[in-house]
């Protein structure tokens, strides 16, 4: 690519936001980063990229795409399209699909809450996210067990997904001392060529 035209609006410490570098840093694809802190993201300005208000917001010349897991999908499909990033096998494809379901849904309402409420003083119930946090490792880590990535045995945009709010959720208080398969499975996320971390990434 010879002209840089993707600009990807977010914050470091966004998890969200953060998923979508690593895909764009392993693709060795070209980007402008927009720091968007809350006040830029309640704008007319950005409402009109993404009226939810919410980052991380991927622009593409023209085009403005929201939702991270959507994003993820439209650079892989639209930059990697012989890349295996997303299967096609209908197994695999569920798999896939599955972990970008838990992305949005307990990883986001458990580790990711209690992150928020705890490092960031969100208003929030912490006892319940850690509750559902705990739950989820438990079973990531019973999954985990005899795979080496969450839909296959290759990595995918689901790993992608759920990385880092795993990685980061002893910042909410929650260890991952108890779940040596998810903590072995962050290791090899973290091994692949142009990885890069989120920063503050804890120790586990
Ligand atoms: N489903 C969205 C959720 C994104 C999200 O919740 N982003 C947070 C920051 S990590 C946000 O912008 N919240 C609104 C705000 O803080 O103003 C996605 O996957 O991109």
């Amino acid at each position: 690519m010879n002209s840089v035209t993707l600009t990807l609006y977010g914050t470091p410490t966004s998890g969200h936001t953060h998923r979508v570098e690593l895909l764009l840093e392993m693709l060795e694809l070209p980007y402008v980063y927009k720091t968007t802190p809350a006040d830029i993201r309640r704008t007319d300005a950005f409402l009109h990229l993404n009226p939810l208000g919410q980052i991380p917001v991927l622009t593409d010349g023209d085009l403005a795409l929201c939702d991270s897991n959507a994003i993820l999908l439209y650079l892989a499909r639209r930059y990697a399209p012989e890349s295996d990033w997303w299967p096609e096998a209908p197994l695999e494809l569920a798999q896939a699909q599955r972990w970008f379901s838990i992305a949005a849904g307990e990883l986001k309402n458990g580790p990711a809450t209690a992150r928020l409420i705890q490092r960031f003083n969100a208003p929030g119930d912490l006892a319940a996210a850690r509750a559902i946090a705990r739950e989820l490792f438990a079973f990531m880590n019973q999954h985990l067990a005899d795979r080496r990535f969450l839909a296959r045995e290759t990595p995918t945009l689901a790993d992608l997904a759920c990385y880092s709010y795993s990685a980061h959720a002893p910042e909410g208080g929650v260890s991952l001392a108890a779940y040596p398969h998810v903590r072995a499975w962050l290791d090899r996320v973290e091994q692949l060529p142009r990885f890069k971390p989120m920063p503050g990434l804890p120790e586990r």
